[in-house]
């Protein structure tokens, strides 16, 4: 992002383009208001605008033709989203009417935003930490409920108030070394290490560990998982796949070999957004459009974070079956064993005991039984008995902040194993030091341009 004065005016359309009731464009900076002044005629004529008032007129050119007609908001600093005078203008949601708007505004002098440019603002200002300007973007991507509710507390500064509660415990910590280390013979034990390492491990690294388990859980809740169904030809891939998604998308057919292509979709289960793929059934074929398709099938395996392996119950457990077993099975997989409509109960029980290791489902996709169950199952093994679960996470680290977090957790390990070792006081705040400072990129107070250009540049225009 090129490097502006901070003074200078910028202005955006704020909503996405197409046709819509309204269409919002942004103007902050100094010259705001005198922008609105030449650009708006009020209906009812007045000397001032009264910050945060709506006001209803008409957008004009220079050369005084009506654009549209429209509600103006001028805001005045520092009570606006990026502490500068901030102007609303709210027109007809059509692209040429907000584009012709934004035009005359640039030819009077402001220039247009760069994405993520008033969050910029707002960040450098100080009204928000890097943590809750990331929040704005996971917000406008959000995809699930889950995302969403993970994106409005990190906006909320849940995040931000986690990670200053540990930043403050270290400083706490470097405070009392810098005291031992200016008055080395005192009688009085000013840095009492043991005290230090209590607090350290629970205050700051359980906590931070916390943080860790969290991070790992957002990214499910944020981006999903991959799901893929696979099985031998038949065995009721993508009946399986319509009957989790409540709609007859995929072919079906009593003939081996009908799903050629991938099929990929999504479906939220529990607020987790899963991808489902249906696969080519795998064998070895003759038709070489077919062995395309199960060349796919195989990468789509390899990437998966989940295998639904599907097995037709109806034909028994064949050598097939065992060989695709094996390769799937390295994989955190769910054996589901498909048409039990078809099978006796000795029969499912004898398929059990073929996968003793695994977790068996027996469904029928085309009766729409035990899907519940295998959903449940899905749920339990993506979320449930490892790691906290989504809904009592109040945040969830993204990846960036993640990395950082880590290195803020080695350098406190050391600080405690510093601790533990007797090792002189200037060296354990050297350990201190560099945790906060991981901290510190984390919040924005010494994230180096490079990072905060990332940051901004995923944002779109006008946020
Ligand atoms: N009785 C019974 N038949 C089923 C069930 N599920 C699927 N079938 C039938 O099995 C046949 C194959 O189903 P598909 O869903 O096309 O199987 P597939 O695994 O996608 O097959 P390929 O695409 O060829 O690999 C169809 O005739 C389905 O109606 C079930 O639960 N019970
Ligand atoms: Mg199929």
């Amino acid at each position: 992002m090129a490097v502006h004065p901070a003074t200078d005016t910028i202005a955006s359309i704020a909503t996405a383009p197409g046709v819509a009731g309204i269409g919002i464009i942004r103007i902050s900076g100094s010259e705001s208001l005198s922008l609105l002044k030449t650009c708006f005629v009020p209906r009812v004529p007045r000397d001032q605008f009264v910050s945060h008032k709506l006001y209803y007129g008409t957008i004009v050119n220079q050369q005084g033709q009506a654009l549209d007609e429209a509600l103006a908001v001028y805001m005045q600093a520092p009570h606006t989203y990026t502490r500068e005078d901030v102007v609303e203008l709210h027109c007809h949601g059509s692209y040429v009417v907000l584009q012709s708007v934004l035009q005359t505004l640039l030819v009077q002098g402001c220039r247009p935003a760069e994405p993520g440019e008033f969050t910029k603002r707002a960040f450098l200002a100080g009204r928000i930490d890097l943590t809750r300007a990331e929040a704005v973007i996971d917000l406008l991507q959000a995809q699930t409920e889950g995302a969403a509710r993970l994106a409005v507390n990190q906006l909320q500064g849940q995040l931000y108030t986690r990670l200053e509660h540990i930043r403050q415990q270290l400083i706490g910590f470097l405070a009392l070394l810098e005291v031992a280390i200016d008055f080395p013979d005192d009688d009085v034990e000013i840095f009492d290490s043991t005290e230090v390492s209590f607090q350290l491990r629970e205050q700051v690294i359980s906590s931070l560990e916390e943080l860790l388990a969290w991070s790992e859980q957002g990214k499910v809740v944020r981006e999903g998982i991959k799901v893929v169904l696979a099985g031998l030809p038949n065995a009721g891939k993508s009946s399986l796949l319509n009957a989790l998604l409540q709609e007859e998308r995929a072919l079906v057919a009593p003939v081996p070999g009908t799903t050629r292509d991938t099929i990929e979709e999504r479906i939220v289960v529990r607020g987790i957004p899963i991808h489902l793929v249906d696969t080519a059934g795998i064998r070895k074929y003759e038709d070489p459009i077919e062995a395309l398709g199960v060349e796919r099938a195989r990468q789509k395996l390899e990437v998966a974070d989940l295998v639904l392996f599907v097995v037709d119950g109806s034909a028994g457990m064949t050598q097939r079956d065992r060989d695709l077993y094996q390769s799937v099975c390295h994989k955190s997989h769910l054996v589901v064993i498909n048409k039990s409509d078809l099978m006796t109960t000795r029969q499912l029980e004898d398929l059990f005991s073929s996968f003793p290791e695994a977790l068996c489902i027996p469904i029928s996709a085309k009766h729409g039984h035990g899907i519940d169950r295998l959903l449940e199952a899905l749920f339990q093994t993506i979320v449930g008995g490892r790691g906290p679960r989504a809904d009592q996470m109040t945040c969830a680290p993204n990846t960036r902040h993640r990395a950082v977090l880590l290195h803020t957790l080695e350098a406190c390990q050391r600080f405690e194993q510093a601790l533990i070792a007797g090792a002189p006081v200037d060296l354990v705040a050297v350990e201190i030091q560099s945790a906060l400072d991981c901290l510190g990129d984390i919040i924005g107070l010494t994230t180096p341009d490079e990072v905060l250009d990332t940051v901004f540049s995923r944002f779109c225009i006008g946020k």
